[in-house]
Protein backbone atom coordinates (compact mmCIF):
# COMPACT_ATOMS: atom_id res chain seq x y z
CA UNK A 1 0.00 0.00 0.00
CA UNK A 2 1.28 3.47 -0.84
CA UNK A 3 0.58 6.56 1.35
CA UNK A 4 1.68 9.86 0.23
CA UNK A 5 3.45 12.69 1.92
CA UNK A 6 1.84 15.57 1.86
CA UNK A 7 4.49 17.78 2.91
CA UNK A 8 6.66 19.99 1.20
CA UNK A 9 8.87 20.57 3.96
CA UNK A 10 12.04 18.39 3.49
CA UNK A 11 12.80 18.62 7.67
CA UNK A 12 9.18 17.11 8.09
CA UNK A 13 9.41 14.73 4.72
CA UNK A 14 13.26 12.79 6.40
CA UNK A 15 11.78 12.81 9.82
CA UNK A 16 8.27 11.17 8.82
CA UNK A 17 10.16 8.68 6.53
CA UNK A 18 12.27 7.85 9.38
CA UNK A 19 9.55 7.24 12.27
CA UNK A 20 7.52 5.17 9.68
CA UNK A 21 10.30 3.00 8.17
CA UNK A 22 9.76 -0.15 10.09
CA UNK A 23 6.23 -0.03 8.41
CA UNK A 24 5.35 -2.12 5.73
CA UNK A 25 4.38 0.71 3.54
CA UNK A 26 5.61 2.46 0.70
CA UNK A 27 6.20 5.77 1.19
CA UNK A 28 5.93 8.63 -2.03
CA UNK A 29 6.82 12.28 -1.62
CA UNK A 30 5.07 14.59 -3.76
CA UNK A 31 7.75 15.20 -6.15
CA UNK A 32 8.13 11.49 -7.07
CA UNK A 33 4.72 11.63 -8.51
CA UNK A 34 5.38 14.82 -9.89
CA UNK A 35 2.99 16.94 -7.68
CA UNK A 36 3.34 20.51 -6.47
CA UNK A 37 0.90 21.30 -4.40
CA UNK A 38 0.95 24.55 -2.50
CA UNK A 39 -2.52 24.24 0.12
CA UNK A 40 -3.44 27.42 1.51
CA UNK A 41 -3.56 26.96 5.33
CA UNK A 42 -6.52 28.74 6.48
CA UNK A 43 -8.11 26.65 9.15
CA UNK A 44 -8.54 28.13 12.75
CA UNK A 45 -6.76 25.24 14.35
CA UNK A 46 -3.57 22.69 13.48
CA UNK A 47 -6.06 19.79 13.30
CA UNK A 48 -7.84 22.08 10.12
CA UNK A 49 -4.99 22.81 8.43
CA UNK A 50 -3.44 19.06 8.75
CA UNK A 51 -7.06 17.99 7.21
CA UNK A 52 -6.83 20.48 4.18
CA UNK A 53 -3.73 19.27 3.53
CA UNK A 54 -4.14 15.63 3.52
CA UNK A 55 -7.28 16.07 2.03
CA UNK A 56 -5.88 18.15 -1.20
CA UNK A 57 -2.54 15.88 -1.60
CA UNK A 58 -5.24 12.68 -1.65
CA UNK A 59 -7.34 14.09 -3.60
CA UNK A 60 -5.06 15.38 -6.28
CA UNK A 61 -3.26 11.93 -6.11
CA UNK A 62 -5.83 9.27 -5.65
CA UNK A 63 -3.51 8.31 -2.91
CA UNK A 64 -3.79 7.56 0.68
CA UNK A 65 -2.23 11.08 2.39
CA UNK A 66 -0.29 12.00 5.60
CA UNK A 67 -0.12 15.76 6.22
CA UNK A 68 1.34 17.50 9.75
CA UNK A 69 0.44 21.14 10.71
CA UNK A 70 2.52 22.22 13.73
CA UNK A 71 3.72 25.17 15.59
CA UNK A 72 6.07 26.73 17.97
CA UNK A 73 3.86 28.29 21.10
CA UNK A 74 5.57 30.57 23.36
CA UNK A 75 3.38 31.20 26.63
CA UNK A 76 5.46 34.96 26.98
CA UNK A 77 4.25 35.70 23.69
CA UNK A 78 0.30 34.07 24.25
CA UNK A 79 1.18 30.89 22.20
CA UNK A 80 2.40 33.10 19.24
CA UNK A 81 3.97 32.33 16.58
CA UNK A 82 1.85 28.88 16.92
CA UNK A 83 -0.57 28.47 13.77
CA UNK A 84 1.65 31.00 12.13
CA UNK A 85 4.90 29.75 12.95
CA UNK A 86 5.50 29.16 9.30
CA UNK A 87 4.77 32.40 7.77
CA UNK A 88 6.00 34.32 11.45
CA UNK A 89 9.37 37.37 10.32
CA UNK A 90 7.44 40.43 8.43
CA UNK A 91 9.71 39.28 5.13
CA UNK A 92 7.78 37.71 1.69
CA UNK A 93 9.43 34.40 1.89
CA UNK A 94 10.52 33.90 5.21
CA UNK A 95 13.97 31.45 6.11
CA UNK A 96 14.34 29.67 9.11
CA UNK A 97 16.62 31.98 9.97
CA UNK A 98 14.57 34.78 9.69
CA UNK A 99 11.81 33.08 11.73
CA UNK A 100 14.26 32.33 14.86
CA UNK A 101 15.75 35.89 14.50
CA UNK A 102 11.88 37.64 14.45
CA UNK A 103 11.19 35.31 17.67
CA UNK A 104 14.36 36.56 19.32
CA UNK A 105 13.37 39.85 18.84
CA UNK A 106 10.32 39.65 20.03
CA UNK A 107 11.34 37.92 23.33
CA UNK A 108 14.13 40.20 24.11
CA UNK A 109 10.98 42.54 26.08
CA UNK A 110 10.21 39.55 28.09
CA UNK A 111 12.35 37.99 31.03
CA UNK A 112 13.32 34.19 30.58
CA UNK A 113 12.59 31.21 31.06
CA UNK A 114 10.90 31.62 27.59
CA UNK A 115 8.97 28.77 28.18
CA UNK A 116 7.63 26.58 25.12
CA UNK A 117 6.34 23.84 23.49
CA UNK A 118 6.21 21.89 20.15
CA UNK A 119 2.95 20.95 18.51
CA UNK A 120 2.01 18.96 15.52
CA UNK A 121 -1.34 17.37 14.67
CA UNK A 122 -1.12 14.26 11.91
CA UNK A 123 -4.03 13.76 9.91
CA UNK A 124 -4.36 11.04 6.86
CA UNK A 125 -6.98 9.87 4.80
CA UNK A 126 -8.08 9.25 1.66
CA UNK A 127 -10.37 11.28 -1.28
CA UNK A 128 -13.94 11.79 0.15
CA UNK A 129 -12.88 9.51 3.24
CA UNK A 130 -13.29 9.77 6.92
CA UNK A 131 -9.98 11.98 8.19
CA UNK A 132 -7.82 10.18 11.17
CA UNK A 133 -6.07 13.04 13.55
CA UNK A 134 -3.64 12.49 16.23
CA UNK A 135 -1.71 14.90 18.04
CA UNK A 136 1.81 15.27 20.02
CA UNK A 137 3.68 17.79 21.99
CA UNK A 138 7.31 18.51 22.59
CA UNK A 139 7.82 20.86 25.78
CA UNK A 140 10.60 22.36 25.96
CA UNK A 141 12.34 26.50 26.13
CA UNK A 142 13.87 29.07 24.27
CA UNK A 143 16.83 30.25 24.28
CA UNK A 144 18.67 33.39 23.11
CA UNK A 145 21.78 31.89 21.57
CA UNK A 146 21.83 29.11 18.76
CA UNK A 147 22.93 25.72 19.38
CA UNK A 148 23.66 22.78 17.25
CA UNK A 149 23.25 21.86 13.30
CA UNK A 150 20.46 19.05 12.86
CA UNK A 151 16.77 19.64 12.53
CA UNK A 152 15.17 22.37 11.10
CA UNK A 153 12.85 25.45 11.65
CA UNK A 154 13.23 26.30 15.19
CA UNK A 155 15.32 23.71 16.52
CA UNK A 156 18.71 25.30 17.23
CA UNK A 157 16.91 28.09 19.16
CA UNK A 158 14.45 24.85 21.41
CA UNK A 159 16.21 23.68 24.70
CA UNK A 160 15.11 20.11 25.98
CA UNK A 161 15.94 20.64 29.43
CA UNK A 162 15.98 17.81 31.05
CA UNK A 163 18.38 16.50 28.21
CA UNK A 164 20.80 20.12 28.51
CA UNK A 165 20.51 20.20 24.31
CA UNK A 166 18.88 21.82 21.87
CA UNK A 167 16.29 19.79 19.59
CA UNK A 168 19.13 20.90 16.92
CA UNK A 169 21.91 18.85 19.08
CA UNK A 170 20.16 15.95 18.85
CA UNK A 171 20.68 13.57 15.90
CA UNK A 172 17.36 12.53 14.11
CA UNK A 173 17.41 8.98 15.64
CA UNK A 174 17.22 10.47 19.09
CA UNK A 175 14.49 13.69 17.89
CA UNK A 176 12.46 11.15 16.65
CA UNK A 177 12.09 9.39 20.20
CA UNK A 178 10.53 12.31 21.96
CA UNK A 179 9.32 15.51 19.35
CA UNK A 180 5.78 16.58 18.68
CA UNK A 181 5.58 14.78 15.39
CA UNK A 182 6.84 11.72 16.75
CA UNK A 183 4.64 11.77 19.60
CA UNK A 184 1.65 12.31 17.29
CA UNK A 185 2.84 9.69 14.72
CA UNK A 186 3.24 7.05 17.04
CA UNK A 187 -0.47 8.07 18.14
CA UNK A 188 -1.71 7.46 14.63
CA UNK A 189 0.26 4.20 13.88
CA UNK A 190 -2.26 2.05 15.10
CA UNK A 191 -4.50 3.06 12.75
CA UNK A 192 -2.94 3.73 9.66
CA UNK A 193 -1.41 0.04 10.43
CA UNK A 194 -5.46 -0.98 10.70
CA UNK A 195 -6.61 0.88 7.89
CA UNK A 196 -4.15 1.29 5.10
CA UNK A 197 -1.31 -1.77 5.63
CA UNK A 198 -2.82 -5.24 3.46
CA UNK A 199 -3.70 -7.71 6.21
CA UNK A 200 -1.27 -10.31 6.11
CA UNK A 201 -3.48 -13.89 6.15
P1 LIG B 1 3.97 21.89 5.01
O1 LIG B 1 2.75 22.75 5.27
O2 LIG B 1 4.23 21.68 3.54
O3 LIG B 1 3.91 20.60 5.76
P2 LIG B 1 5.35 23.94 6.50
O4 LIG B 1 6.79 24.20 6.84
O5 LIG B 1 4.58 25.10 5.89
O6 LIG B 1 5.28 22.67 5.55
P3 LIG B 1 3.59 24.08 8.80
O7 LIG B 1 2.58 24.89 8.06
O8 LIG B 1 3.11 22.96 9.66
O9 LIG B 1 4.62 23.41 7.77
O10 LIG B 1 4.52 25.07 9.61
C1 LIG B 1 5.17 24.66 10.75
C2 LIG B 1 6.37 25.54 11.01
O11 LIG B 1 6.68 25.36 12.41
C3 LIG B 1 7.61 25.08 10.24
O12 LIG B 1 7.78 25.76 9.02
C4 LIG B 1 8.72 25.36 11.24
O13 LIG B 1 9.10 26.71 11.14
C5 LIG B 1 8.04 25.12 12.58
N1 LIG B 1 8.25 23.73 13.03
C6 LIG B 1 7.37 22.69 12.94
N2 LIG B 1 7.93 21.56 13.38
C7 LIG B 1 9.18 21.87 13.75
C8 LIG B 1 10.26 21.12 14.25
O14 LIG B 1 10.18 19.80 14.43
N3 LIG B 1 11.39 21.77 14.53
C9 LIG B 1 11.51 23.09 14.32
N4 LIG B 1 10.56 23.87 13.81
C10 LIG B 1 9.39 23.27 13.53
Amino acid sequence: MKLLLATNNAGKQKEICALLEALEIELILPREIGLDLDVTEDGETYRENAALKARAFAEASGLWALADDSGLEVDALDGAPGLYSARYAPVPHPTDADRRGHLLRELTAHSRPWVARFRCVAAFTHREGKIYHAQGVCPGEIIPQERGEGGFGYDPIFLLPHKKRTMAELTMAEKNQLSHRARAIQALRPTLLEIIRPKVV
